[in-house]
């Protein structure tokens, strides 16, 4: 089984140490396409799309997602990047399974516009 882990990079690492667990956990069921969202040497700085480039990591990445059997993703940290992936795995009709801690304080606000 294809499993697509996301979580927030440019958003903010603040839960790394908490990717490490889930995807270390996910590898128990299958092969988990992106391991490198958990690793500890990625920082919202942008290293690794100094070298790849933005687009090559877009394609590459909506190429797992178009293959992958399942998503997994962590949304406490809010992160345009998740958004966007949950977006486009909706799309394509994927099982989705979002993880959120409301012991964050971050739930959900509306706000009513008249
Ligand atoms: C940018 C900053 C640090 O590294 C980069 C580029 N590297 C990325 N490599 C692979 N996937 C990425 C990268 N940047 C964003 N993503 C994808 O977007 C991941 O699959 C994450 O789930 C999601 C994070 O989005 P942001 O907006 O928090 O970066």
């Amino acid at each position: 089984m294809h499993i697509y882990f996301c979580g927030s990079i440019r958003g903010g690492r603040d839960d790394v140490a908490l990717y490490q667990k889930i995807v270390k956990k996910c590898q128990q069921y299958g092969t988990v396409l992106t391991e490198h969202v958990s690793h500890g040497h990625l920082t919202e700085k942008g290293e690794d799309a100094s070298l790849e480039g933005d687009k090559a990591i877009h394609d590459r990445d909506m190429k797992w997602l178009t293959m992958t059997d399942v998503i997994v993703a962590e949304v406490t940290q809010p992160s345009l990047g998740v958004g966007y992936e949950l977006g486009r795995a909706l799309d394509m009709q994927k099982k989705i399974f979002c993880l959120f801690r409301p012991s964050s304080g971050r739930g959900a606000t509306y706000v009513t516009i008249k």
